[in-house]
């Protein structure tokens, strides 16, 4: 059996047919259902936030975002460019302009320090990643903001469950943290089956301000309101079916994260002293849900994909290339932090489930060619 970058956790199937019974029953298969309202309420209150909208994806959830941040037709947007290609794209198809700024070369993510000489006054807004799950310096971000008018959009793609814990955090946040998703005006959560929580296909728009989720809950239902076309929508909703499958897996979540911790830890005692790996955020906790090791040169990279998929173990280089590479993406600013960084990149086998015997071999071939260049 081939061993990919990651395997959709699958829940117990016998819980998931109780939900198809339940779905027979009440003949309500998508449009708000009582399934998908159910996630949503159970994912506020594991995530520790107040309002979420479960639509279709993570992709729509993006764009929805822009519109509710009343981001128009060329406004320029400040973003990274080492991220997956969806955080681009959408700005694109939305008619906005990514203007890229450079990342940390430990972080990966947006360089803050680097975004104030981007800023014009065609700036609306900045959309950071928390790259792999290691959140942006948001109050930096924030401040910025802030001071120059900006909407805060994360694509958060990668960040659940993530926690941060701020200096200023009282007696209640101090142990546990604030959930990631509370920072910025708006964040987007992918819930495609390659995360570490999913619902097969699926997105969360999470926002502090409910206005915002009231809007969204519009737009992302052709722009009705009481039935009446109301504003421009679209149709991101999402169905009972998806909603089903996220909540079969919220139940195993401890089990998921555990599990994804013990390879994770593995993975970091056996390669950190040979590969430059992501520096994490000394406040954030960590959702174990990549492992990333960055090699000296391409050329090395290309030898070990080369070794270890002659032994049927297919890693990915998420994120290659740097976005701000992009013949569809022009750019007067080239970001060569983030080329290099790309070009370099190679993200590990990561999922419940992955055997032992495969995660040694990954190690020992790794190790092996670093050596042997040595
Ligand atoms: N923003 C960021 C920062 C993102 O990373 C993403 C998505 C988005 C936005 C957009 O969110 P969504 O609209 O997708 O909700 C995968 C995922 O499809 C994508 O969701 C994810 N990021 C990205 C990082 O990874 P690909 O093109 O690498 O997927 P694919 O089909 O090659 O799958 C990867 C591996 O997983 C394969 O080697 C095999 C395995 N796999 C995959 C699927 C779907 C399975 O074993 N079974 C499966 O059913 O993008």
């Amino acid at each position: 059996m081939p061993i990919q970058v990651n395997k959709p956790y699958l829940p117990d199937i016998k819980k998931y047919q109780k939900y198809l019974e339940t779905i027979w029953n009440n003949h309500h298969l998508t449009n708000f259902g009582p399934l998908s309202c159910a996630l949503e309420e159970r994912l506020c209150d594991y995530l520790g936030i107040d309002h979420a909208l479960f639509v279709a994806n993570g992709t729509i959830a993006l764009q929805i975002a822009y519109k509710l941040a009343g981001l128009q037709r060329d406004d320029a947007i400040i973003t990274t460019p080492f991220s997956f290609v969806a955080t681009t794209s959408t700005l694109l198809w939305e008619g906005l302009k990514p203007v890229f700024c450079d990342i940390s070369p430990t972080s990966f993510c947006i360089d803050t320090h680097k975004i104030p000489t981007l800023i014009t006054e065609k700036t609306k807004a900045i959309l950071g990643v928390h790259v792999f799950g290691n959140p942006c310096e948001v109050q930096a971000l924030q401040a910025l903001a802030d001071k120059h008018n900006l909407k805060v959009i994360y694509d958060a793609a990668h960040a659940f469950g993530v926690r941060l814990i701020e200096k200023t955090s009282n007696a209640q946040t101090a142990q546990k943290g604030t959930s990631i998703f509370n920072y910025g005006d708006i964040s987007t959560l992918s819930l495609h089956a390659t995360k570490l929580f999913h619902s097969i296909e699926g997105g969360l728009i999470i926002a502090k301000d409910p206005a915002y989720i009231t809007e969204a809950k519009k737009l992302i239902n052709f722009g009705l309101a009481n039935a009446l076309p109301t504003t421009i929508g679209i149709n991101a909703k999402n169905s009972e079916f998806h909603a089903a499958m996220g909540l079969c897996v919220l139940d195993d979540i401890d089990t998921i994260l555990q599990e994804r911790q013990r390879i994770w830890e593995y993975y970091y005692k056996h390669l950190k002293d040979d590969f430059t790996t992501q520096t994490l955020h000394q406040n954030a906790s960590n959702n174990y849900h990549y492992f990333p090791i960055v090699f000296p040169s391409q050329e090395e990279l290309s030898k070990a994909l080369t070794q270890l998929n002659a032994l049927k173990i297919f890693p990915r280089r998420y994120f290659y290339p740097s976005l701000d590479d992009l013949s569809f993406a022009p750019t007067p600013y080239a970001c060569p932090i983030s080329r290099d960084i790309a070009s370099k990149i190679l993200c590990l086998p990561l999922y419940v489930g992955l055997p032992q015997v495969a995660q040694d071999s990954i190690i020992h071939t790794l190790k092996t060619l670093k050596h042997a260049e040595a």
